[in-house]
C-alpha cells in the first residue's frame, strides 16, 4: 500500500497538466511529486520501463502512465460525474477534441515553447530536475534535458518553413475557441468533458504557463485563459452539467472542421501507412519484435503549406476511442452523429479504413 494516489510530473508537462487538472475536478485525493533525475531513477524507469511523465501509482500500489489510461481507471473508480457525456453528438465530438488536443495540438505547443519561451523552458527542466543547484548549473542540465524535446521539432513537422503556418492556424484556433468560452464555462455547457482534458494538455504548460505563449493568449484569447484558469483550479469541482439535448454548440463547429481539416488526411494517411508497414515487416505483423514509437515520414497540409513528419502510432491509438464509439451507434444516434461529422468536414471518418488494432503493453503501444 501507498499513501493514496502518486502522481509523478512537472508543471511544464502537458499531459501531467491534463492529470491533474481531471483529479481537481473530480476531489481525488492524490499527493504530487515532481519527476527530478532521482525520481526518474527510483520510481518511472523502474516500473515503467522507459522516462515518461505522468505517472500514477495506486493506493494498492499498482502503476498507471498515459493520460487516458489514468483517467479511465480512475473514472472506473469515480464514476460521478462521469466526464464522459452519455449522449451521441457531445460524446462524439469530446472523443475527438482529446485526440485533437493530446496529439494534433503537440505541434503548435511545441512550436511555440522551443522558438518562443527557449530560454524560460530550459531554465524550468533544469529547475525542476536539480533543485540542489545553483542557477548556472541547473541551465547547463536544462539545456541536456531539453535536447530530445527541442530535438523532436523536425519530427513534429515543426520547421522554418512551416512555423508561419502554425502560427496562423494556432491564432485561427485561439479566435475560435475565444469565441465559444465567451458564452460557456466548458465545450459542453457547466461540466468538463474528456475533450475539455485533452485540450488542457497543450493549452496550460506550454500555451498558458509558458510567457510569451500566456502573453499572447491573454491579448488575443482572454476568454480562453479564464477557461484554462477553470480548468487547472475548479472553482465547482464534482459540479455542472452537459447541455440538454444533446446540444454540441455552434460556436464548437470551426474547432470540429479545423481539426477535420487539418488532422483527418494525417489519420488516413498514418492507417494506410501502418497497413503498409506490418505487411513489409512480419516479424513485427507477428509480434515477435516491439512496434516504432513512429514508422517513417509522410506530408501534411497547414494553411496551404506542406511539410513532413513522422507518422506516430500514437495517434492511431487514441482515435481508436471515437471510431469504436462513432461504429457503435445505430439508428437514430448513428444518423445524428452522421450529420455532425458532415457538417465538420468529417465524413471521411464514417468510411475510415479498418486498421490493425493497438493495445498497450508494458506501457508501450503493441498489436491487440
Ligand atoms: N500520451 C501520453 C504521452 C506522455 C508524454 O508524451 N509525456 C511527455 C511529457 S508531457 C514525456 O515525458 N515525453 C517523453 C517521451 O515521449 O519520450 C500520455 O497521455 O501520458
Amino acid at each position: 500500500m501507498t499513501n493514496g494516489y502518486e502522481l509523478y510530473g512537472a508543471e511544464v508537462s502537458y499531459f501531467t497538466g491534463k492529470v491533474r487538472a481531471y483529479l481537481r475536478y473530480k476531489k481525488i485525493p492524490f499527493v504530487e511529486t515532481i519527476a527530478n533525475r532521482e525520481v526518474y531513477k527510483t520510481v518511472i524507469m523502474p516500473r515503467v520501463g522507459w522516462p515518461v511523465i505522468p505517472v500514477m501509482v495506486t493506493p494498492e500500489g499498482d502503476t498507471l502512465q498515459d493520460s487516458t489510461d489514468i483517467i479511465d481507471a480512475l473514472e472506473v473508480r469515480f464514476p460521478d460525474p462521469s466526464i464522459y457525456p452519455a449522449t451521441p453528438r457531445q460524446r462524439l465530438a469530446a472523443l475527438l477534441l482529446e485526440v485533437y488536443g493530446d496529439e494534433w495540438l503537440k505541434i503548435p505547443a511545441m512550436h511555440y515553447r522551443w522558438t518562443k519561451n527557449r530560454e524560460f523552458a530550459i531554465a524550468e527542466f533544469g529547475r525542476l530536475s536539480r533543485p540542489d543547484l545553483p542557477v548556472e548549473a541547473q541551465r547547463k542540465i536544462g539545456e541536456e534535458m531539453a535536447k530530445p524535446f527541442a530535438g523532436a521539432l523536425p519530427a513534429l513537422g515543426c520547421t522554418e518553413a512551416s512555423g508561419p503556418a502554425i502560427e496562423r492556424s494556432y491564432e485561427g484556433l485561439l479566435a475560435e475557441l475565444e469565441a465559444h468560452f465567451a458564452h460557456h464555462d466548458y465545450l459542453f455547457g457547466s461540466r468538463p468533458s474528456i475533450g475539455d482534458f485533452g485540450l488542457i494538455g497543450p493549452l496550460y504548460a506550454h500555451q498558458y504557463r509558458d510567457p510569451a505563449s500566456g502573453e499572447l493568449m491573454k491579448r488575443v484569447a482572454p476568454h480562453v485563459a479564464k477557461w484554462v484558469e477553470r480548468m487547472m483550479k475548479p472553482p465547482h469541482p464534482k459540479e455542472g452539467e452537459f447541455l440538454p439535448g444533446d446540444d454540441v454548440p455552434d460556436t464548437l463547429m470551426p474547432v470540429l472542421q479545423r481539426m477535420m481539416r487539418e488532422y483527418l488526411p494525417v489519420l488516413l494517411a498514418t492507417a494506410e501507412q501502418f497497413k503498409a508497414f506490418l505487411a513489409a515487416q512480419p516479424d513485427m505483423a507477428s509480434g515477435e519484435k516491439e512496434l516504432p514509437r513512429a514508422i517513417g515520414m509522410h506530408d501534411f497540409t497547414l494553411e496551404g503549406v506542406t511539410e513532413k513528419r513522422a507518422v506516430f502510432l500514437f495517434d492511431l491509438w487514441m482515435f481508436q476511442r471515437p471510431l469504436d464509439y462513432l461504429r457503435s451507434l445505430e439508428g437514430a444516434d448513428g444518423e445524428a452523429v452522421g450529420k455532425l461529422l458532415n457538417m465538420a468536414g468529417g465524413e471521411a471518418m464514417m468510411t475510415f479504413p479498418d486498421y490493425p488494432r493497438l493495445a498497450r503493453r508494458n506501457f508501450k503501444h503493441a498489436l491487440a
